[in-house]
């Protein structure tokens, strides 16, 4: 679908005529509009929407602080919404179950934070099926927004991954052994931090990964993952590459234990930019990390509204991130999460 500027113009025109002659704008799901807003069916809901967050997990700071964003905006809005909460507690087959049980309740509109990229193609059709608009947060899935969900909100993960290559290979001078600890296997998100990392360090010959392993974005496989190939490779490793901080956090610990010394001999960069990270970069076991916002509540609950209201909502929305090291880490340590 690519328009031009100028039939764009005509259509958004003749969006603005249709809305101001039927005086409608999307129905919420259920199709009950009740013109006081529209109470779909999700329950005995007061005449208030039933706005349902689907998350993957709620385990590390930076999920915890998405889950809280998402709840605290609704409660900011909640003359407006009730708010529903489900957990897959880290398995993807049981997120998509969730998103099934929300379609049959009935609720008017479902954010998605998808654990994995696959496996979601059957209820984006249900919830089209029932006219209930799906938006992703954070992570992407299979699909094609604006039909088989309205949009995805996140960070540019490949950017975060060629930050993070970028920033490395400066501070190596272009010489590094590499270990990449890879973020839940399947994710999008994990996908792009490598890809992007790998195309940035490809332009230094000598910047080599020797070795890459899954660790689920946990501290505890982080760790795990890093006294394995410390027993395997180690004086080679002179930097890590984490795909978030929690892992990070947990490979410092295995360099502890085996007398390596983290934030010097080896050079540790992750991604997110959580509050005890800043502090382990203001300790020197950290160096950097490249942000990566959880607080979607806000543009969650914004880009919905505008949905509601009939207004074009762009495939993707991509939230600015920042960069913390030790120039800036003890100016955000505070607002941190
Ligand atoms: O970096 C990580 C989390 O999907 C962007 O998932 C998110 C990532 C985030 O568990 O810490």
């Amino acid at each position: 679908m690519n328009f031009s500027f100028k039939n764009r113009s005509l259509l958004v025109l003749m969006m603005i005529f249709a809305i101001a002659l039927v005086g409608c704008d999307r129905k919420p799901a259920g199709g009950t509009s009740t013109g006081e807003g529209g109470a779909g069916n999700g329950g005995n809901t007061g005449g208030k929407k039933t706005v349902a967050f689907a998350q993957m997990e709620n385990t590390g700071p930076w999920r915890i602080a998405e889950s809280n964003s998402m709840r605290s905006e609704a409660a900011k809005r909640a003359d407006k919404y009730n708010f529903v909460y489900t957990d897959a507690q880290s398995t993807t087959a049981k997120q998509v179950s969730d998103v099934e049980d929300l379609i049959a309740r009935k609720v008017d509109a479902i954010f998605l934070a998808p654990r994995e990229a696959e496996g979601f193609s059957s209820v984006f059709q249900a919830a089209k099926a029932a006219n209930i608009p799906i938006i992703l947060i954070d992570r992407e899935a299979t699909g094609t927004p604006g039909v088989d969900f309205v949009t995805v909100i996140k960070s540019d993960f490949i950017r975060e991954g060629q930050r993070a290559g970028e920033w490395l290979a400066n501070k190596m001078n272009g010489k590094a052994g590499i270990v990449e600890l890879k973020g839940t296997t399947g994710s999008s998100v994990a996908n792009d931090r490598s890809k992007g990392f790998m195309d940035e360090i490809g332009k230094h010959p000598d910047m080599k990964v020797i070795a890459s392993q899954d660790g689920n974005f946990t501290r505890a496989e982080g760790q795990k993952v890093m006294e394995n190939i410390i027993q395997a490779q180690g004086k080679a490793i002179t930097a890590v590459y984490a795909h978030n901080d929690e892992m990070a956090l947990g490979a410092i610990q295995a360099l502890k234990a085996a007398n390596m010394n983290p934030g010097k001999d080896v050079i540790i960069i992750s991604v997110d930019g959580q509050k005890s990270a800043l502090q382990s970069i203001i300790a020197g076991d950290m160096n950097a990390t490249v942000e990566c916002n959880p607080r979607f509540g806000p543009i969650a609950f914004d880009t919905l509204e505008k949905y509601w209201r009939g207004e074009t909502i762009p495939p993707q929305i991509i939230n600015e991130d920042r960069f913390f090291d030790a120039s800036n880490a003890a100016q955000f340590v505070e607002e941190a999460y």
